[in-house]
């Protein structure tokens, strides 16, 4: 399943009035959207999301960050949809990210980074049904 990729559009860029371009620049980009939605997640469920961090010396933060404010959660189809994905956000952090990425573009701060993007093939199928049920993958 490499058509799909799993999204965020996190709660610095929803806060900041940037939804509308961010969802309007992944069109652009040629991601079709299956599926969409405004959500907060507790901290909990942002811990359990970000399980793969959780030695990281900035798991508390990320996952503060994570259910500060609402996020839009999207699941994104295109070819080698993970890779391209990848490339049209930009690297972690925004300084570092070529310009005309979303990154570049939204991003505040390393930590408030505007977006996430899967990693894999794998992280995605599980990211995806992390949030979605399969009668909102339309
Ligand atoms: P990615 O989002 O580009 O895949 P990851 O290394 O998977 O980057 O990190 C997940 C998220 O954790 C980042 O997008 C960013 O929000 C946050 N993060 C990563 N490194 C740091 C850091 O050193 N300090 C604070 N937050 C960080
Ligand atoms: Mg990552």
């Amino acid at each position: 399943m490499n058509k799909v990729t799993f999204a965020i559009i996190k709660p610095d860029a929803v806060k900041n009035n940037h939804t509308g371009k961010i969802y309007d620049h992944i069109l652009k980009s040629g991601f079709k959207v299956l599926s969409a939605k405004l959500i907060k997640m507790s901290k909990n469920q942002a811990q359990n999301f970000y399980l793969i961090h959780k030695d990281k010396p900035f798991y508390n933060e990320l996952t503060d960050f994570m259910s500060s404010g609402k996020c839009m959660v999207l699941t994104l189809e295109k070819n080698n949809a993970v890779n391209e994905w990848r490339e049209t956000i930009g690297s972690t952090n925004p300084n570092d990210a070529n310009e005309g990425t979303i990154r570049k573009l939204y991003a505040t701060s390393l930590g408030e980074n505007a977006v996430h993007g899967s990693d894999s093939d794998e992280n995605a199928k599980k990211e995806i049904a992390f949030f979605f049920s399969e009668s909102e993958l339309i």
